[in-house]
Formats: structure tokens, sequence, C-alpha cells
């Protein structure tokens, strides 16, 4: 699959402006940006911790995944992502093998990644995302 590195981990978070506190007070690092990712119901904010990210996760819709996640299991760990050079040369790979998809294809998410998910009940309970930075980007077209 050509993982390079632990992109990021993504949390869920009742409330964004106290969990930003705790990590920026506490942790001592830095919040570079907030953004709302309406796609997917949500607002994230982002630390970084060498080359990973720390994605705190704030639910704009109870319907949405992250809400649904924390009515059922309250703040935690929601996802981890993994940097691969492709999304959908990864999704292939990992239907071939006998993932189950969340997403066929890659759509845009926070940072205006390329991402994708594969289930949770087919990746031993850890909700994965596979992203790349868009070929675009990289580049500079
Ligand atoms: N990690 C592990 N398990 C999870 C999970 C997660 N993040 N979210 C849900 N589940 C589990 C539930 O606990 C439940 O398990 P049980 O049946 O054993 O109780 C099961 O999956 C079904 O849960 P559900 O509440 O009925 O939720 P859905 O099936 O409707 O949706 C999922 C679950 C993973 C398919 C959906 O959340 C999804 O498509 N996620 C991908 C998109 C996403 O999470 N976006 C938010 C982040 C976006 C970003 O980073 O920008």
């Amino acid at each position: 699959m050509n993982i390079s590195h632990l992109e990021h981990i993504g949390i869920a978070v009742r409330n964004l402006e106290e969990a930003i506190r705790y990590y920026e007070e506490v942790l001592g690092l830095h919040c570079y940006r907030i953004e709302e990712v309406e796609d997917q119901k949500v607002k994230t904010a982002f630390f970084k911790v060498g080359e990973t990210k720390i994605e705190l996760l704030e639910s704009t819709d109870p319907a949405g995944p992250v809400g649904k996640f924390i009515a059922k299991r309250g703040e935690g760990v929601h996802h981890v992502a993994f940097a691969v050079q492709d999304v959908p040369t990864a999704l292939e790979e990992a239907k071939r093998k006998g993932v189950e998809l969340l997403d066929a294809e890659p759509r845009e998410g926070a940072e205006g990644l390329q991402i994708a998910f594969l289930h949770p009940e087919s990746t031993h309970g850890v909700l994965t995302e596979l992203c790349a930075i868009p070929q675009k980007s990289v580049s500079g077209v």
C-alpha cells in the first residue's frame, strides 16, 4: 500500500474550544488551523506533533459520523489516518484483500487532502483513513 507515515489521529471531542485549551495549555501544542468540513459534519482543529498531526473533531450534527460516535462511545480516538502515495491505488489493494471500503473513491477532506475510509469492522475495530496530497498540489500546477 506504500504508507509513508501516520498522517493524523482523529479524536472526537464534545467541545472543540475546551479541547483546544487542553492541547495548548497542558500539552503545549499549537493549534495551527480550524476548519469546518461540511460534508463530514465536523469542525476540526489541527496540531502538529513531528510529522504526525492530531485532528480534533467536534460534530456539527448529531446525525453525522462523529455525532453518532460521541453518543455511543463518548469522547476518544475516532480514527487513524495513513498517508499513501495514491488513494485510488491503495483502495483497490484494500478491496482486493477483502477489506470493506466506506468510500469507493477518494473525496476532499480537511486541509484539501484526498481521503477515503475503510470500515472499522474490517480493520480490527479502528476506523482507518487513507489520505494523500492531491497530485496537482504536489506538482504545483
Ligand atoms: N471507530 C470504530 N468503530 C466505530 C466508529 C469508529 N470511528 N464509528 C462507529 N463505529 C462502530 C459502532 O460502535 C458500531 O459498532 P457496534 O455495532 O458494535 O455497536 C458500528 O460501528 C456501527 O455504528 P453506527 O453508530 O451505527 O454508525 P454507522 O454504521 O452509521 O457509521 C461508520 C459508522 C464508521 C460507517 C461511519 O462513521 C463512517 O462512514 N465514517 C467515515 C466518515 C467519518 O467518520 N468522518 C468524520 C471524520 C472526517 C474527517 O476526518 O474530516
